[in-house]
């Protein structure tokens, strides 16, 4: 067997004992002979993936164990958590989830779309305990510390019309959004067009990039960065007043697996529904859970400079505003600022 796949099965092994009971030890005796190995090989194994990053625990005695302090995002709970079908979305087609899990990367977005060019299937999740460069919009940068947050990215191949693709990000909105209140209760408002807001703060923003012909869509890489156990020291100074982790706002730790999984339950039914349907029902409960629709708003575009009320949002996801002098204007790029 390859050192790479004894490698693999040896993780395997101790997140199925981590997520049966955090902290619970495998034997190397038992895990050399699962593999056809010998201690020695599982023990090299071992100290490569600690020194890669993994926080494994060892004792001679006792075996190996991932460190149940650690928190780590674990693959097949995502997995599981993603495939589930509630009653609400029962019989709807739903996507099949990859999860390609990585300690540490430069900007998951980034795999995303050379994996994708290299030909990766819709339903390919990249995901990352931290990014050294994660990017936000317009060239600015996502801060996405080690073990604290969901950095990830996933890998669409829309059937709808390159212009068609702005809602995918509303979509995937409300999707994290739901999640978020599901697995926590609170309830998110949603910034038009990419950022989730509690408490007036951003506990999760979304960049979603296309490569595109003319006519059709070759594929979409939706990167969503959701702020969990955050607490407050862990933001850099810089943004320790604009955002807010789901750890601050509940006042406890969530699981970062259980809700990257939900997020992606509540993202694919929603997602098939609007290639299927449109964007009408997803629009509704945009609208509902909006934190941008009634306020008074400026929007600034590369040359332009936009002030009025936030009234709807057209059937295409672009928000529409009424100026002081009556006139209506469609949005559909731009900063949003809301005023108070
Ligand atoms: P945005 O351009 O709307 O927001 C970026 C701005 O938000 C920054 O200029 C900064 O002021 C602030 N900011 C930076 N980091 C954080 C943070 N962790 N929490 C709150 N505010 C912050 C939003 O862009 C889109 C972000 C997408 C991030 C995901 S993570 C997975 C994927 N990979 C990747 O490189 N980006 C996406």
């Amino acid at each position: 067997m390859k050192d790479s796949s004894v490698k693999e099965r040896i993780l395997k092994a101790l997140r199925d004992s981590h997520t049966e009971k955090p902290g619970q030890p495998v034997s190397g005796g038992e895990l050399a002979k699962r593999l056809g190995v010998s201690r020695a090989a599982v023990w090299k194994q071992v100290e490569d993936l600690r020194r890669s990053g993994y926080p494994i625990g060892a004792s001679p005695r006792i075996g190996y164990w991932l460190e149940p302090d650690e928190d780590l995002i674990i693959p097949e709970a995502v997995a599981a958590a993603a495939e589930r079908v509630d009653a609400a979305t029962d019989g709807r087609r739903r996507v099949d989830w990859r999860i390609k899990y990585h300690l540490s990367l430069a900007s998951t977005n980034d795999l995303a779309m050379q994996m994708a060019r290299e030909g990766s299937p819709e339903g390919t999740v990249v995901i990352a305990e931290e990014q050294t460069r994660g990017r936000g919009r317009l060239g600015r940068s996502w801060y996405s510390p080690k073990g604290t947050g969901i950095w990830m990215s996933i890998i669409l191949r829309p059937t709808c019309a390159p212009a068609a693709t702005t809602a995918v990000t509303l979509v995937a909105a409300v999707a994290a959004a739901r999640a978020i209140e599901i697995e926590t209760g609170l309830k998110p408002g949603i910034k038009w067009p990419n950022d989730l807001l509690l408490s007036g703060r951003k506990a999760c923003g979304i960049l979603t990039e296309i490569s595109a012909e003319l006519d059709r869509v070759n594929y979409l890489i939706l990167g969503l960065g959701v702020n969990v156990n955050h607490r407050v020291d862990d933001f850099a100074p810089e943004i320790s007043g604009l955002a807010t982790s789901l750890r601050i706002e509940v006042g406890r730790r969530v699981s970062r697996s259980a809700l990257a999984g939900r997020i992606l339950s509540e993202f694919g039914p929603r997602y098939h529904d609007f290639l299927e349907r449109g964007f009408d029902s997803t629009r509704r409960e945009w609208m509902e859970r909006s934190a941008t629709l009634r306020r008074a708003v400026v929007v600034t575009g590369p040359a332009s400079r936009l002030e009025g009320l936030a009234i709807d949002l057209d059937p295409d996801g672009a928000l529409v505003i009424k100026t002081s002098d009556g006139d209506r204007h469609r949005v559909t790029g731009g900063e949003v600022t809301l005023r108070t």
